[in-house]
């Protein structure tokens, strides 16, 4: 298991660029915090990211929210990644086929390809959509591009589970240099028979939250330190940390928490 090795260690011997990058930004700014900015115009996504940037590893965006987004929303994202250092992540969840799917991700409005370093694809359709983002990463000359399979989700009587989770895995074992990893709630490929010893997948963590258990409409919460000891690599959080009283404090929180449930973890 990869599981024990720091975040620098494993950045040593990955193969994959986007992932080492992530790895050293986690190592440099002490965080594995991913920040879920669900907000709803882009002033409000901009002045959370450039508060709340310093502590985060990860923006996670929902684009198709915004209720005014331009040219400004994504200039906007990409200066404030710049400024503080994190990777954009549009949680888009893609599912369609591979031909629809390589339209929406390259092309579009929302012109996602140019901006979000990190999409997730759920394999619902089968293995041709991740092989149409695959496509699309390997043609991308020096963006570095990556994704991540939705191998679980967190609400309440969610599908993704015992087959389907562990084709997510098989699949992405085809797409190395694509494929970072995954959404999921634990570690979920190191003890499976068909692990690979240099295998390294990165594991993203939703449904992440101190103080809650759930909300009203089906979403269920662990805190960072059972996610870390599940084997998470990043930690997802957005309600917990954007709609707290005071966000700065709260994001503060969860990086702590984060990253010595981390520490603990390696030290084992
Ligand atoms: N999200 C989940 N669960 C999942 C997946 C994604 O909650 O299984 I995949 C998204 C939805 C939302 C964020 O954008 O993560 C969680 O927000 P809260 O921390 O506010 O619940």
């Amino acid at each position: 298991s990869k599981s024990t090795l720091s975040y620098s260690q494993r950045a040593k011997g990955h193969a994959n660029p986007l992932v080492r990058k992530l790895f050293a930004i986690a190592e440099e700014k002490k965080t594995n915090v991913v920040l879920s900015a669900d907000l709803t115009t882009t002033k409000e996504l901009l002045a959370i990211a450039d508060s709340l940037g310093p502590y985060i590893a990860v923006l996670k965006t929902h684009i198709d929210i915004l209720s005014d987004f331009s040219e400004q929303t994504i200039q906007g994202l990409l200066d404030v990644a710049k400024r503080h250092n994190f990777l954009l992540f549009e949680d888009r969840k893609f599912v369609d086929i591979g031909n629809t799917v390589q339209k929406q991700y390259k092309g579009g409005a929302l012109r996602i390809y140019e901006w979000a370093d990190i999409v997730n694809a759920s394999i619902l359709a089968g293995e041709g959509i991740i092989q149409a983002l695959d496509q699309v990463v390997n043609d991308s000359g020096d963006a570095e591009r990556g994704i991540l399979i939705l191998a679980e989700m967190t609400s309440k009587g969610s599908l993704a589970v015992g087959e389907y989770t562990r084709a997510s895995v098989e699949i992405a074992r085809k797409y190395p240099k694509s494929v970072m990893g995954f959404v999921s709630t634990k570690e979920l490929s190191s003890h499976s028979p068909n692990s690979a010893p240099e295998e390294d997948f990165v594991v993203f963590t939703t449904g992440v939250n101190i103080s809650s258990k759930g909300d009203a409409l089906g979403q269920q919460y662990q805190t960072p330190t059972t996610a870390m000891e599940g084997g998470s690599d990043f930690l997802i959080a957005g309600r917990g940390i954007y709609a707290a009283e005071d966000p700065v404090t709260a994001v503060r929180q969860y990086q702590k928490a984060g990253w010595e449930a981390y520490e603990r973890r390696i030290a084992r």
